[in-house]
């Protein structure tokens, strides 16, 4: 029987789907269904912001350390289903179980980090100006968070969001992919069984549109405070628009046009195997995903040479084996990327791969693990020519496809690796520090690896990007602490008089039993 899944508002299923339903089939195993999506419309996201709003105080009420035990209960419950819960991502978005398991040992980590927060969540002693008056800041909740994810992260960015947004003491309304409501929906039962009070956390499934419509009614009137979004850059353009009109301000992880850049005096090697698992790990469908490689020209046929070969070696297929990477994650991004592919110009090279777009018994690759037909498969794809002119340099492909550029100085390196207006995730690869220094200096990114991918950031460091990738704002670590607060200033003045500010300095100064130094 096919499991229906719905969403959750105030700790209840609300089984009505006013927007239809969605049926979710195994991108590995198209014949396979794997679950049917209740959809909620417009108003069923109001609804849930209503649930949050009427939940948040007195869950701001609850001591931080006992709301850290809350998390620390959900990430042993996460590690208790570690396994079920990455062989459900991998059955309905198609992503390799090992990278499965690495998700969700995300989301282990990001509550292990988390659970002692709720002992600090450190405030300040500031000194005062004036005598017998201390200064004090505190972190205090924002409020309603209206939490969007995509679903090629299914449990890891969203729980980069949740988990720090409940331990600061705000009500989330979580609107996950509805692409993936079986894995959206383990998480939220994990979630609800950490022991949450009723109403702090809601899940809906909507369309993205349905959703954009009942976001603006709660905004608008004054149900939900922040919003954390995830996804594409003109869906994050959209939602800036409307959280600035309300003088708010998101924190939005958009898309990503991520450079690799070589070095004459990297390691072939370790650059060819980065840009492998950069470019084709997660089949391309990473914001951190490698885009362009920019190679100088004195290694540039060499790396090419041995990126062909690897990419070629690469294993591609059925996702419970140990492949490099799977099907896309639904027939909606398959062919949103066969698209792309119309970017490649006469002027371009195409390597590594025996075919392009679609893998088939007609189109076939050589090593294939499983059925190609069975689901949706599609070939490797490096591009080498590519120019700062063509569309390929600044669009983000989202699947199995890596441009090569070429450089001959570094400040044209340099050029090449800011040029297409994305700022996420940058890497280069070379052995001297000047190179690392004053790449790191000069690259728009966020997040800079050195002989390293371009994914796979830890889940403790800032992430999140400038430009096209997002509006500065900083997920995971203490950094997230600042979307989920808003700092509150207190003065205490104990002189047992009116002390102004800035007035009454230069009579404290003047005081005959206070001396200034020197
Ligand atoms: C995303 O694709 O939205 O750094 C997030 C990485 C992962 C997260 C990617 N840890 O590649």
């Amino acid at each position: 029987m096919t499991q229906l899944i719905s969403s959750l508002i105030g700790g209840r299923s609300d089984t009505a789907a006013p927007a239809g339903t969605l049926t979710v089939t195994n991108p590995a195993r198209l014949v396979e269904v794997v679950a049917e999506a209740l959809l909620g419309d417009a108003d069923t996201f109001v609804r849930a912001a209503i649930s949050a709003r009427a939940a948040q105080r007195d869950w701001a009420a609850v001591p931080a350390p006992v709301r850290g035990r809350a998390i620390q209960q959900f990430g042993r419950l996460v590690e208790d289903n570690l396994e079920s819960l990455a062989r459900v991502i991998t059955r309905e978005i198609g992503k390799p179980i090992r990278e499965s398991r690495g998700e969700v040992q995300e989301v282990i980590d990001t509550c292990t980090f988390f659970a002692s927060e709720g002992r600090r969540l450190y405030g300040q002693t500031v000194p005062s100006e004036l005598p017998d008056k201390q200064l004090f800041t505190f972190r205090v909740p924002v409020g309603v968070a209206a939490i969007i994810t995509a679903g090629n992260f299914p449990v890891a960015v969203p729980s980069w969001y949740l988990v720090p947004a409940l331990l600061c003491g705000n009500a989330v309304v979580w609107k996950p992919a509805e692409y993936a409501p079986a894995t959206a929906e383990a998480f939220a039962q994990l979630l609800l069984h950490a022991g949450l009070p009723t109403g702090v956390f809601q899940m809906v499934l909507a369309s993205g549109e349905e959703t954009f419509t009942g976001l603006t009614q709660a905004i608008d009137s004054g149900l939900v405070d922040k919003v954390g979004f995830t996804g594409s850059t003109d869906v994050g353009r959209r939602i800036g628009e409307l959280c600035g009109r309300n003088l708010q301000s998101p924190c939005l992880e958009l898309g990503g046009k991520n450079p690799l850049v070589i070095m004459p005096d990297a390691d072939l090697d370790l650059a060819v195997e980065g840009a492998l698992f950069s470019g084709f790990g997660t089949a391309g469908q990473r914001c951190t995903s490698l885009g362009t490689v920019i190679v100088h020209y004195d290694v540039h046929d060499d790396f090419l040479a041995r990126f062909d070969v690897a990419v070629r070696a690469a294993t591609i297929g059925d996702p419970t084996q140990d492949v490099l990477y799977g099907p896309m994650i639904n027939a909606r991004f398959a062919e949103r990327f066969e698209g792309w592919l119309e970017l490649i110009r006469p002027h371009h090279t195409v390597h590594g791969s025996t075919g392009l777009g679609r893998i088939s018994d007609a189109n076939p690759r050589e090593g294939f693990v499983g059925d190609p037909a069975a689901g949706l498969f599609v070939h490797p794809t490096v591009v080498d020519g590519v120019l700062a002119g063509d569309d390929l340099y600044r669009t983000e492909t989202f699947g199995p496809m890596v441009g090569v550029a070429r450089f001959g100085d570094f400040d044209e390196g340099m050029t090449l690796a800011n040029g297409h207006g994305y700022g996420l995730s940058a890497s280069i690869y070379t052995r001297d520090p000047l190179n690392v220094f004053r790449f790191r200096e000069r690259i728009d990114a966020g997040m800079v690896s050195v002989n390293n991918s371009t994914s796979g950031a830890e889940a403790h460091l800032p992430f999140g990007g400038n430009g096209k990738s997002g509006n500065g704002s900083r997920q995971s670590g203490i950094w997230v602490l600042d979307q989920f607060t808003r700092w509150q200033a207190m003065n205490w003045d104990y002189s047992g008089r009116l002390q102004k500010a800035q007035m009454d300095v230069a009579d404290v100064a003047a005081d005959p039993g206070f001396r200034l130094p020197g």
